[in-house]
C-alpha cells in the first residue's frame, strides 16, 4: 500500500496526517515521539536556566541575577530536569516506540491508557512551568522540597508539588502498561530469556515506577496538606518530624535514579552487540544485574541522610548497602567491554555516544561510592562534589545514553539518515564541554564549595569560570546535535531498513515502521543477538 499523494509506502507517519491525528493517536510510536518532542522542549528550557546560573557564577557576588532569582532557577532547573525530562525520558520515548516492536507486538497492552498518560504528563509539565511564573514567586526549595522550609516558604511550592504529584501518575501508568505488555504481549516463541535486553531493562524499571512512585506521591500530598490545612506531619512546630520527610522522599527518589539509569543501560546493551557484530557477552548476568539494581535500590535511601542525625548504626548499614549497588553495575560495565572485545568494532555515532556513556557513568559511579562511604560523605555532603557526581550519572549517564539511542534508532524512526560528520563534531563539543563543565565542580567541591550557593569565596573562581566555559561548549554541541537531527528527519538521505545490520526485531521491519508494526506477528525460534543467523540487511 502507498500514500496516494506522495507515493511513499504507508507507514505510521503518513497513514494519517494533521495535528489532530497525532493528538488522538493511540499508536505507541506516535506517543513515543510526542513524548520526545515535549521532553526536548523542556530539556532545552532547563538547559538554558543552567547556562544562566553558570553565567551568574562567573564572578563572586551578584553578576546577572539576584540571589532569590538564583534560588528559583536551581529549583525549577531541577524540577524540570528530574520530573519532566529524565524520569520519563528513555522509558516514555524509546520504551514506547520500541518495546512493542522488540517483543513482536502491534502495540502496548493498553493503548488508550498510554495516550492518557501522555496527557497526564503534559498537564503536570504545564503546572511545573506555571509554578515558575505565577505571581512572580518561583519555588525556591530545591527539587527535593525539603521541610521544614517547604512547609513555610512563601513561593509557589504548592503548585510545584502538585505538578510533581501529577507527573508521578504518568510514570505509574507507563510502568503499569509496560509490565502488562511484557507479560502478555510477547510474540509466540519469545520466552523470557529470548527477550532482548532493552525490554528487560524497561521491565525492571517499570516495577520501580509502579511501586516507588506512590510513596513520593503521598509524601508530596502530605506537604501540601501541611501547608494548606496545617496538619502536622513534618513541621516540628505542628508536632511533626522533618527527618520523616527525608526518609519518605528518598525511599522513592533513590530508586528513581534507577528509573533514569536502567533504561540507559538497556540502550547501550543494544548498541554494543550491533556495532561489534557479536552476541552480547553474558546475557543472563545482564538480566539479573538489572533486576538486582532495581531491588537493591530500595534499601539504600539513607545514604542521603548521613548528616541528618540518624543513628550511627543505620548510617553504617546504609553505607554498606550502598556499596552493594556497585556489584551489578560493575557486572554490566564488564559485559559491555567484553561484548566489544574481539568484535569488528565500528565507531559510528551511536557507538561513540555509548562508549562515552561507559566513561562518564563510571566516573559518576566511583564518585558515588566516594559519597556512599560514610566518612568521606560527612566531608563532601552538600558540596559541589555532589552536584558533579549526579550530573555525571544523570547527564553523562542517562543523557548520553539518550543521545546514543536517538542516533541508533533515528533511521528506524524517520526512515532517513543524519549526517555522520556533523554528529561526530557535535559529539566532540558535547563530550569536551560536559567534562569541562562538571569536572571542576569535583575539585572545588572537595575544597569546600557548597552547592546551591549564589555567592562564593574568590578562591573558587578559577573552577567556576572553567565550568562556565564548559557550559558554553556543551550548549554549542547541543545546538549542533539537535539541528543535525531535526534537519535530517525530513531531508536526510533515505535510510535502508537495517543500516547497522542489527538482529533484533525492529531492524527486520521497514523504516519507518508500518502503522501496526508487523503484517504478521513473527514466531521467535532462537535467542536474540545471533549474528550468525540470516537477517535482513
Ligand atoms: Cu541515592
Amino acid at each position: 500500500m502507498t500514500n496516494s499523494s506522495t507515493s511513499e509506502p504507508l507507514n505510521y507517519l503518513n497513514h494519517k496526517t494533521g495535528l489532530w491525528s497525532w493528538l488522538t493517536s493511540t499508536d505507541h510510536k506516535r506517543i513515543g515521539l510526542m513524548y520526545m518532542y515535549t521532553i526536548t522542549i523542556f530539556f532545552c528550557t532547563a538547559a538554558i536556566l543552567g547556562l544562566l546560573m553558570r553565567i551568574e557564577k562567573l564572578a563572586p557576588g551578584q553578576t546577572i541575577m539576584t540571589a532569590q532569582t538564583y534560588n528559583g532557577m536551581f529549583t525549577i532547573h531541577g524540577i524540570i530536569m528530574i520530573f519532566i525530562v529524565v524520569i520519563p525520558g528513555l522509558a516514555a520515548v524509546f520504551g514506547n516506540f520500541f518495546l512493542p516492536i522488540m517483543i513482536g507486538a502491534k502495540d502496548v497492552a493498553f493503548p488508550k491508557l498510554n495516550l492518557f498518560s501522555w496527557y497526564v504528563f503534559i498537564t503536570g509539565a504545564a503546572l511545573g512551568l506555571y509554578s515558575q511564573f505565577a505571581n512572580g514567586h518561583s519555588p525556591d526549595t530545591g527539587w527535593t522540597f525539603y521541610v521544614p522550609y517547604s512547609s513555610s516558604a512563601s513561593s509557589n511550592v504548592v503548585i510545584a508539588l502538585t505538578a510533581a504529584f501529577v507527573l508521578g501518575f504518568a510514570s505509574i501508568l507507563t510502568g503499569l502498561n509496560f509490565i502488562v505488555t511484557i507479560h502478555r504481549m510477547r510474540a509466540p516463541g519469545m520466552t523470557w530469556f529470548r527477550m532482548p535486553l532493552f525490554p528487560w531493562s524497561l521491565y525492571a524499571t517499570a516495577w520501580i515506577q509502579l511501586l516507588a512512585t506512590p510513596i513520593v506521591g503521598i509524601t508530596l500530598l502530605m506537604v501540601i496538606a501541611e501547608r494548606t490545612l496545617h496538619i502536622g506531619f513534618f513541621d516540628p512546630s505542628l508536632g511533626g518530624d522533618p527527618i520523616l520527610y527525608q526518609h519518605l522522599f528518598w525511599i522513592y527518589s533513590h530508586p528513581a535514579v534507577y528509573v533514569m539509569i536502567l533504561p540507559a543501560m538497556g540502550v547501550v546493551t543494544e548498541i554494543f552487540p550491533t556495532f561489534s557484530q557479536k552476541p552480547v557477552f553474558g546475557y543472563v548476568p545482564i538480566v539479573f544485574s538489572s533486576l538486582a539494581i532495581a531491588l537493591v535500590g530500595y534499601f539504600v535511601w539513607g545514604h542521603h541522610m548521613f548528616t541528618s542525625g540518624i543513628s550511627y548504626e543505620s548510617r553504617w548499614f546504609f553505607s554498606f548497602l550502598t556499596f552493594l549497588v556497585a556489584i551489578p553495575s560493575a557486572i554490566k560495565v564488564f559485559n559491555w567491554l567484553s561484548t566489544m572485545y574481539g568484535g569488528s568494532v565500528d565507531l559510528k555515532p551511536p557507538l561513540l555516544f555509548a562508549i562515552s556513556f561507559i566513561f562518564l557513568f563510571t566516573i559518576g559511579g566511583f564518585t558515588g561510592l566516594t559519597l556512599g562511604s560514610l566518612a568521606t560523605n560527612i566531608q563532601l555532603h552538600n558540596t559541589d562534589f555532589v552536584v558533579a557526581h549526579f550530573h555525571y550519572i544523570i547527564f553523562g549517564g542517562m543523557g548520553f545514553a539518550f543521545f546514543a539511542a536517538i542516533h541508533y534508532w533515528f533511521p528506524k524512526i524517520y526512515g532517513r539518515m543524519y549526517n555522520f560528520k556533523w554528529a561526530n563534531i557535535s559529539w566532540g563539543f558535547l563530550f569536551v564541554g560536559f567534562n569541562l563543565l562538571y569536572f571542576p565542580l569535583f575539585v572545588i567541591g572537595i575544597q569546600g564549595m557548597p552547592r546551591r550557593y549564589f555567592d562564593y569565596d574568590p578562591k573558587f573562581q578559577t573552577g567556576e569560570v572553567l565550568s562556565t566555559i564548559g557550559a558554553f561548549i556543551l550548549i554549542i554541541g547541543l545546538i549542533g546535535m539537535i539541528s543535525n537531527l531535526v534537519y535530517h528527519s525530513r531531508r536526510g538521505a533515505i535510510a535502508p531498513a537495517n543500516p547497522w545490520h542489527g538482529v533484533t526485531l525492529e531492524w527486520q521491519i521497514p523504516s519507518p515502521p508500518p502503522h501496526e508494526n508487523f503484517d504478521e506477528i513473527p514466531v521467535i525460534t532462537y535467542e536474540p543477538y545471533r549474528f550468525d543467523h540470516p537477517h535482513t540487511n
